[in-house]
């Protein structure tokens, strides 16, 4: 048997998606059919709420929205599962108007379902009933969340016949939702890749101006193997805003409207006028910044080598700058080192658990995984994934 777990097609979660929506709704057809990417993050940790550039791609594992127009007007629907052999969980909740909005509350996933909804304001949104079914891992550092929304969102386009009028404004929509309803201050990056990916593609994005550029992502002899901790990522408590306000506070006292105007030198200079933490913190960021050009310069030329270089250091600086690396991740990234052909590895978003991408020659994933498995203190699971395309609607 494979160690290396098979991620389900698209068309196949979406052929399952139907049929638990028939089953939860006996007499009615899913007839919008939406669904909206994971990410993994190659580099760039960190840098999207500093107005710095991240380097993501769009993953093949989905979120899946189907459903139909609900008779009732304004009553909204949602069933949720974590398989297509689970019991779902059932939320229901009214249509927004300007009288009675939506407010955050139980169950906590619904949360992303009632924000993205309250967040749409391109049109109404009429009553509906849906399923969502997803192969995106909960909790493992692979944007879940975004993909939730993201999948929403274009499911709400299709229902109201009214579309974002662009892609940057369906993303930041996106983004004020989890803002408003989990209470997670979130950057960009997750639901401008989940937008936006391509097949093939990673995607450099400039946070500040939100331009991206493809960068291709398809020579055959290198992979990209993620590995999943299987330790919880959870960011919503303190830590991720608590990094958010250091960043802040050091941009202040350099005089700067974020991190992405500073330079090192800059740092050196304030040094004495900040605290250790926020040092740490802020050089972590504005090394990142200029780490993540210079990769996605590599990617470019095919320079693997100096990408996986990048990766390393990548990952020591968010283990001992930002702190946002745990035991379980250090270990990932150091068996995947150890490997021949494995050409850089680090932890992956927003940290503290969740999973480690690696970049590797093709021919050598099942013997990296072979050793990361014989040596990890815990239990991962593994993925080789390809840049796969931003949200989707489908039949
Ligand atoms: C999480 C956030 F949602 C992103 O915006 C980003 O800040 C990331 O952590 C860290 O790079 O995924």
């Amino acid at each position: 048997m494979s160690l290396i777990t098979e991620i389900p097609s698209v068309v196949e979660l979406v052929k399952q998606a139907k049929a638990a929506f028939a089953e939860c709704f006996p007499g009615n057809e899913a007839t919008i059919v939406a669904c909206a990417p994971g990410r993994v993050n190659l580099i760039g940790e960190h840098t999207d709420y500093n107005e710095g550039f991240v380097f993501p791609m769009a993953l093949p594992q989905v979120t899946v929205m189907a459903g139909c127009r609900n008779e009732d007007a304004s009553s909204i629907v949602v069933q949720t599962m974590a398989t297509a052999a689970d019991k779902p969980t059932c939320v229901n909740f009214h249509s927004p108007t300007a009288d009675t909005p939506l407010t955050p509350g139980k169950p906590l996933w619904a949360n992303y379902v009632k924000g993205v909804v309250q967040c749409f304001k391109i049109a109404p949104v009429p009553g509906f009933k849906a399923v969502l079914l997803s192969s995106v891992p909960i909790g493992g550092g692979v944007s879940s969340s975004a993909s939730l929304e993201v999948a929403v969102y274009t499911f709400l386009e299709v229902l109201t016949g009214s579309s974002a009028p662009d892609l940057n404004s369906k993303a930041l929509s996106c983004q004020e939702a989890e803002h408003k309803f989990p209470g997670m201050p979130c950057g960009i990056m997750d639901q401008f890749i989940s937008v936006m990916g391509k097949e093939g593609h990673a995607l450099l994005i400039d946070c500040r101006s939100m331009e991206s550029t493809l960068i291709p992502l398809t020579d055959i002899n290198v992979a990209v193997l993620i590995t999943n901790s299987n330790v919880r990522h959870e960011l919503t408590g303190s830590e991720y805003p608590e990094r958010r306000q250091s960043c802040f506070k050091a941009a202040e006292i350099m005089k700067k409207k974020s991190l992405r105007e500073a330079t090192l030198q800059d740092l050196t200079a304030f040094e004495a006028e900040m605290d250790k933490t926020t040092f740490w913190r802020a050089r972590h960021v504005i090394g990142e910044i200029k780490r993540t050009l210079d990769a996605a310069n590599a990617l470019k030329i095919g320079n693997y080598q100096l990408f996986g270089k990048l990766m390393v250091e990548s990952h020591n600086s968010l283990r001992d700058d930002y702190e946002v690396s745990c035991q379980e991740l250090d270990e990932l990234v150091e068996y995947a080192l150890e490997c021949p052909g494995v050409y850089g590895s680090r932890m992956t978003g927003g940290g503290f658990g969740g999973c480690a991408v690696t970049l590797l020659d093709a021919s050598k994933v099942e013997e990296t995984v072979l050793h990361i498995k014989s040596k990890y203190s815990g239990t991962a699971t593994f993925y080789v994934a390809q840049p796969s395309s931003g949200a989707q609607v489908l039949k």
